[in-house]
């Protein structure tokens, strides 16, 4: 064999393969395919997708009543390994009306999307995810359709508030007795949070006008701070007064200047 006659073989010989390669099936990765493209990710992930699933899980912190819910969607497969560049569209409802729809979503490795909803009541929050397949532009493969449905139920804020009742106690009017004892009012000495309603009733039993009125008494001298005053209550009057910052507030009653509590808020 001479020469000319090896490279012409050499050549026929790669037509060959060439044209083997051209006319296979498609659906059949040929296992020259890596060597033919090595840096091809989409190649890669064409070639995985075919046994991959693609579970989506929701991350997300606490969701409360009154703020937005952030959140993630990470995907993995049946065996627990992050999937990553997956295409997908979320929808978050409540009560039926939409308060998120991020469609086209996709999740790349260290880039992905974080989505807020808009201020959360309440109800059930519904949460839709829809796998568009993997990949980029136009080279989008795999799972399609796909749905998963999570629900979270909103947490209302714990700190709720409480109501606090201060009553006039009976005959305080009319005897300095219960100075001593420091129970003109009862409790004399309560302790509140700030936002708490404090409900202060004229209950004496002898229907005696008093009042609630903060500040103190020096001898028997009023000097009342402004923070609240009910003014001269009848019986069974009621007055509210919600503390918005801490600290001592002492009270005294403006016809009755022995009658004297203070309201600790925290
Ligand atoms: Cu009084």
């Amino acid at each position: 064999m001479n020469l000319t006659y090896g490279v012409i073989t050499v050549v026929g010989v790669l037509v060959a393969i060439s044209l083997a390669l051209i006319m296979a099936d498609p659906n059949q990765t040929p296992e020259s395919r890596e060597l033919a493209i090595p840096e091809n990710n989409i190649a890669q992930i064409e070639e995985d997708l075919t046994k991959l699933s693609v579970n989506p899980s929701l991350l997300t912190s606490t969701s409360n009543v009154g703020d937005s819910l952030v959140f993630e969607i990470e995907f993995m497969d049946d065996d627990g390994n992050i999937v990553d560049h997956v295409n997908y569209d979320v929808f978050a409802t409540q009560n039926s009306n939409s308060i998120l729809s991020d469609s086209a979503a996709h999740r790349h490795p260290g880039k992905y999307p974080v989505h807020e909803t808009s201020t959360l009541d309440d109800s059930i929050i519904e949460i839709q995810v829809i796998v568009q397949g993997l990949g980029h532009g136009d080279d989008i493969y795999g799972p399609k359709g796909i749905e998963t449905d999570f629900s979270l139920i909103p947490a209302v804020s714990a700190q709720t508030a409480t109501s606090t009742e201060i009553k006039t106690a009976d005959n305080s009017g009319m005897s300095m007795d219960c100075q001593a004892s420091l129970d003109c009012y009862t409790p004399s000495i309560v302790t509140v949070s700030v936002g708490d309603v404090v409900t202060m009733i004229n209950s004496d039993s002898t229907a005696a006008m008093h009042s609630f009125t903060a500040g103190t008494v020096d001898g028997f001298t009023p000097s009342p701070s402004g923070t609240f005053d009910t003014g001269i209550m009848s019986a069974d009057d009621t007055f509210e007064w919600t503390p918005e910052t801490s600290g001592e507030v002492p009270y005294y009653c403006l016809l009755h200047t022995w009658m004297q509590g203070t309201i600790i808020v925290e």
